[in-house]
């Protein structure tokens, strides 16, 4: 989104330079983003509890921007994944940290410490299944949430969010 807005600045000082031939210029494309007022929101703030997310509607459409607002005692972080679209949710959240990463493809992070929002917000910018998973261990304090590196995962015993039910699934299509 970020790049786009800067190519359409772009394209606006051509045609401001151009001056009289800028009646020939072609209207500048509309972005993905600039949907009918009827369709879903685009911007989701994800509302992350001890040990769930709320506000997560289970479709959702491209351009969708997810922000992570936490409203628990733990910190919480939104770790989207894409996976493939046969997958069985309730199957895939069984396996390990490890076992899920290397079947899905990482689309972002989003971490929370406590009464907090998230700095980044994630951008959805394909179609398929999504799933949506918390990796922090269970009495995490958010002193310790900058340590917590969701792809350093073989040595965690404890158990995680995840396991306890913090975990969702949405489609875009
Ligand atoms: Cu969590």
């Amino acid at each position: 989104m970020r790049i786009f807005v800067i190519a359409l600045a772009g394209l606006l000082i051509v045609s401001c330079q151009r001056g009289d031939v800028a009646t020939s210029v072609s209207p500048p494309v509309v972005p993905a983003t600039a949907q009918p007022a009827s369709d879903p929101p685009l911007e989701i703030k994800v509302i992350a509890e001890d040990y769930r997310y709320d506000g997560l509607p289970a479709t959702l459409t491209i351009g969708t921007q997810l922000s992570l607002r936490n409203e628990g005692a733990e910190p919480h972080e939104l770790v989207l994944l894409r996976v493939s679209a046969n997958t069985r949710i309730e199957a895939f959240v069984q396996l390990s940290q490890e076992d899920m990463l290397a079947q899905s493809e990482m689309v972002g992070v989003l971490v929370a410490s406590p009464r907090r929002t998230a700095d980044e917000t994630i951008t959805i910018e394909e179609v398929g299944l999504y799933v949506v998973v918390c990796f922090i261990p269970v009495g995490t304090e958010s002193e310790h949430v900058h340590e917590h590196q969701p792809s350093a995962s073989a040595d965690i015993e404890q158990v995680q969010h995840y396991s306890v039910g913090m975990y969702a699934s949405f489609s875009v299509g």
